[in-house]
């Protein structure tokens, strides 16, 4: 007999920050029975597709998310039940086509995606194959390089770091877990480091160090101490990534680094400063280096930093076809960061990966700010097959639900597994 969606429901659970978020619940006529949890953005861009929220003031200051939760068994689960688990992509365009809108603004990004992560988890499992498998195929073979943010700054803590992100990468690991041993290694040597200079150890919303520090190039120095410290090789064996989230400190067409003293900067100018940045430290990888809106900025920086760095945009894309085929037309960056909820269905994220392929481009997988210990995303990283993948720190149990979940695929896949460089071209 045909196995058919029985029940699709959800409910509202909290998020690592402790707001709320939604959690999906698929069930099938063969038993099979799961659910997917919604992540959630602090420096989100302006494009994504809406988180729909209550408003109400009298709960969780009005981050509820019931009107979701109520979109999936009012509106979207009597479409959906009776249909068959493995029609993912006809099951996210009939929730594409209820909500009817450009934005998924009617019955919400977090409603759609929670359905649309459930369904396909559900189906995995009714076909008795991984998630990463079910997705990608029997080429899903290709473990990512785990992008472990081990400074954070930005919107992300409250310290005196303008940038957001300042990632390590185990780019000369022979596999994922030697490379997040020469993470986990290097984020305890950096801990000791900040606390021998009387620095702050406590960590920001994605588990990396919030210390405060004199400049925004301090963080890359005292990175590459770390790696030292561990016995690592800066620029071989670990190199840096950045990921500054211009856009929550443009202004008015500038960019203002006042948080750290820095200045207020012009495109060309913070281009300079990466200039400067690169030459200085083992940085391979430049993810919003400038803000949503400036993609006349984003031009001069690619083509003067593009050859010897990945150019990622984050908040200028937001995993949206629309937004990275003007990219590759314009030559903006030459790489796209992919979420799953800035778009809001599994089917458009993967057609964002494919497009970002078929035009040379590589994708950094991420996670969002807020996640839940859904590991979700470390399958879909598989399946994607890009070699890159951003989950934060080596700390906090959300993050870490992602890397441990690496682990066993890993294993799992064995003598198939493959890993490498992921800045070789
Ligand atoms: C980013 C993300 C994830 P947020 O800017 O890339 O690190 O942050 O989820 O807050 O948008
Ligand atoms: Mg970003």
């Amino acid at each position: 007999m045909k196995t058919v969606i029985n029940s699709i429901h959800a409910m509202e659970i909290l998020d690592s920050r402790g707001n709320p978020t939604v959690r999906a619940y698929c069930s099938l006529s063969d038993g099979t029975c799961c659910s997917a949890s919604v992540p959630s953005g602090a420096s989100t861009g302006e494009n994504e597709a809406v988180e729909l929220r209550d408003g109400d003031p009298k709960r969780f200051g009005g981050k509820g998310v019931l009107k979701a939760v109520e979109n999936v068994s009012r509106i979207i689960a009597p479409e959906v039940c009776g249909m068959d688990p493995a029609r993912q992509v006809e099951i996210d365009r009939l929730m594409i086509a209820l909500d009817g809108t450009e934005n998924k603004s009617r019955l919400g990004a977090n409603a759609i995606l929670g359905v649309s992560m459930a369904v396909a988890r559900a189906a995995a499992i009714s076909a008795g194959m991984p998630l990463y498998k079910y997705l990608g195929g029997a080429e899903a073979v290709r473990l990512p390089a785990p992008m472990m943010n081990i400074i954070n700054g930005g919107k992300h803590a409250d310290n005196s770091v303008d940038f957001q992100e300042y990632m390590i990468v185990p780019m000369g690991a022979p596999t994922f877990a030697e490379g997040l041993r020469y993470n986990a290694e290097t984020f305890h040597c950096l801990k000791e480091i900040l606390h021998k200079r009387g620095l702050a150890t406590s960590v920001g919303d994605e588990g990396g160090f919030a210390p405060y520090l004199s400049s925004n190039q301090e963080a890359c120095q005292i990175i590459v101490e770390a790696i030292e410290a561990a016995g690592y090789a800066p620029g071989e064996d670990i190199g840096i990534a950045m990921d500054p989230a211009s856009t929550s400190f443009w202004h008015d067409g500038k960019y203002d680094l006042s948080k750290s003293g820095g200045g207020i900067l012009t495109s060309s100018e913070m281009t300079d400063l990466y200039t400067v940045m690169i030459a200085k430290y083992p940085i391979f990888l430049l993810e919003d280096g400038l803000a949503e809106n400036d993609w006349e900025g984003f031009k001069e920086h690619t083509a003067r930093l593009g050859d010897k760095l990945e150019i990622v945009g984050d908040d200028i894309y937001v995993t949206n076809t629309r937004y990275i085929a003007r990219g590759i037309r314009e030559k903006t960056t030459n790489a796209a960061l992919i979420k799953l909820n800035q778009i809001g269905t599994v089917t458009e994220t993967t057609e964002a990966v494919r497009m970002c392929r078929d035009a040379g481009w590589k994708c950094l997988i991420s996670h969002r700010s807020g996640e839940t210990e859904d590991s979700f995303l470390a399958d879909f990283a598989v399946a994607m097959g890009s070699g890159q993948l951003k989950s934060g720190s080596a700390c906090r149990g959300e993050r870490l639900a992602k890397y441990n979940r690496l682990l066993e695929i890993e294993a799992e896949l064995g003598t198939e597994a493959e890993f490498g460089n992921p800045f070789k071209h």
